[in-house]
């Protein structure tokens, strides 16, 4: 495999990266069995920046071969949970070593801008990682009190060799998401970064091995979905499978689980999160949140805030600011310190969201600012607002995960409630409101995984982050994804029964 090498000379970052790449498989770089490999882009000039291995299902094969006996061995329930504690330990300290290297990888390959991928993406990381490091020698099971004839008691196993398939808006976050609760409760890994984005996965493969983790504990497989991720779906030998992506591929992981081993599915899938702002909200504050609730990431959020119901008698005067405040973003390369939104990921995507924006304008949706690609270099979009909607407009319905939002008016509580729920998603919602009654009500009348309050796109190690709906099964961060990662195991013994 090949060695990446990058010099950076920008505003934000200055320095030299060289690593190998390749398919890490047992703590070691390698290329994928046909030896083939997959081009990456910088999507801020829409051109190559290296080619990565690209893994077969052989080698998914290989990988699941390699991670069971590592389970087998040196993890799993071979591995006091105070060690694996103090790996995820180490591998956070690494992260925070590398931060501004990873941050700026990331917005190279992603164009996020390197302002937020420090902050956000690579901190983000960075705290997750610490925080499973906490529950590692925190996992137990619990005792029944049932007779005194018998002791009956539960364990929390780790599963054995579990798959991760993660997506290309937030490439090293995810894989945090995926790696601190998996590792904290002694599984091994056979994981997918997207096809679009693996340069930060590549290089925490290095921190990783730095940090001391016993080879084939974390394998990571840069290919593609159809292929690998196909694969890793339809393994046998895999138990359980973790998946951020696509409500589309997300249907394709359950069919493959139950077509094969019916193995254990959790999905992070997409959004159509409503952002309602009541009469009574702190406007300068309300404005400021909805725009970063659906144009932060370019719009490339699961959760982003992309239905923005506004209450009819502050409506003009939101629309008015907020329309401003999208055209204030700075638009450009992501590593200019005074850019807000950077390229998307693709060209693909660029010409998903500008069919998206195509067809709200062909159905007669009113574009009150951008609706143009930004630029002829790169994959960039005009922050986009549309208003004179109707309910069953794709633009209102369907995810366009770019920086188009669509304001919506309502007349009170049970409309908007009545409104925001009409989606098949039902990531997050946000809401603005000083009357603290009003948003309890509302964020329990929300169908959502998540209901923000005066705010948006928060996020927490600690909180659970997943969906109703639609938008997927499970929940990642905080205790409640460790669940996702063991077997409960009842044990009974006999006490003085007799037959
Ligand atoms: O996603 P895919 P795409 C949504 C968003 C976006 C749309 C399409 O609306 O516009 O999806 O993006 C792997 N078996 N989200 O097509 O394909 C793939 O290689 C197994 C929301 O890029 O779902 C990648 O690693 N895996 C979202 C991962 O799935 C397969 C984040 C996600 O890519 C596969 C991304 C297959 N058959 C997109 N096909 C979120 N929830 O945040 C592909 N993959």
């Amino acid at each position: 495999p090949s060695v990446f090498t990058h010099e950076f000379d920008t505003p934000a970052y200055k320095g030299k990266v060289s690593f190998d790449t390749g398919i890490f498989l047992n703590g070691k770089f390698v290329d994928g069995s046909d030896r083939t490999t997959i081009d990456v882009i910088n999507p801020t000039i829409g051109k190559v920046i290296t080619a990565v291995s690209e893994a077969t299902p052989k080698d998914v094969d290989t990988a699941v071969d390699v991670a069971q006996k590592a389970f087998d061995t040196a993890w799993g329930l071979n591995c006091p949970g105070t060690q694996r504690s103090i790996l995820l330990a180490k591998l956070a300290r690494l992260l925070e070593e590398h931060a501004d290297e990873l941050a700026a990888l990331e917005s190279l390959n992603n164009g996020k801008t390197f302002h937020w991928a420090r902050n956000a993406d690579v901190a983000g990381s960075i705290d997750c990682i610490r925080y499973y490091a906490g529950w590692a020698d925190k996992i137990s099971g619990q005792v029944q009190e049932t007779s005194e004839a018998k002791l009956t008691y539960t364990r929390h196993e780790p599963i054995g060799v579990v798959g991760q398939i993660i997506p290309w808006n937030f490439p090293l976050l995810m894989l945090a998401w995926k790696l601190g609760p998996a590792l904290a409760t002694g599984n091994t890994i056979v994981l997918k970064p997207s096809e679009f984005t693996p340069l930060t996965a590549i290089r925490v493969c290095h921190l990783i091995n730095e940090a001391g983790f016993p080879p084939g504990v974390v394998n990571i497989l840069t290919g593609y979905g159809n292929t690998v991720g196909n694969a890793i779906s339809h393994h046998m030998k895999i138990e359980k499978i973790a998946f951020t992506g696509s409500t589309l591929v997300g249907r394709k992981i359950m069919e493959a689980s139950s077509k094969s081993n019916l193995k254990d599915v959790t999905l992070e899938l997409g959004g159509k999160s409503p952002n309602i702002i009541f009469d009574d909200a702190d406007l300068d504050q309300a404005v400021k949140w909805a725009a970063f609730g659906i144009f932060w990431n370019h719009g490339q959020t699961c959760c982003a805030g992309s239905r923005i119901f506004v209450q009819e008698g502050i409506y003009d005067e939101f629309l008015k600011r907020f329309t401003e405040k999208a055209r204030s973003i700075k638009v450009g390369d992501p590593f200019h310190p005074h850019t807000t939104q950077g390229p998307q990921v693709s060209g693909i995507q660029l010409n998903r969201i500008m069919g998206y924006i195509q067809s709200g304008k062909e159905a007669g949706a009113k574009v009150e600012t951008g609706g143009e690609r930004h630029g002829t270099e790169g994959y960039f979009i005009q922050p986009t607002i549309f208003t004179n909607t109707s309910p069953d407009m794709r633009i209102v319905q369907e995810e366009i995960f770019g920086p188009v939002g669509v304001v919506i008016k309502f007349k009170d509580e049970d409309d908007v409630v009545r409104q925001a729920n009409d989606t098949l998603y039902g990531l997050a919602a946000a809401m603005f409101t000083p009357n603290l009654n009003r948003a309890i009500r509302t964020a329990h009348r929300l169908k959502a995984g998540t209901a923000w309050v005066n705010c948006i796109n928060q996020f927490d190690s600690s909180v659970p982050f997943g969906g109703f709906k639609q938008s997927g099964i499970g929940r990642e961060m905080g205790e409640y994804a460790l669940h996702h990662y063991t077997a409960v195991k009842s044990v009974h013994i006999n006490l003085g029964i007799k037959l």
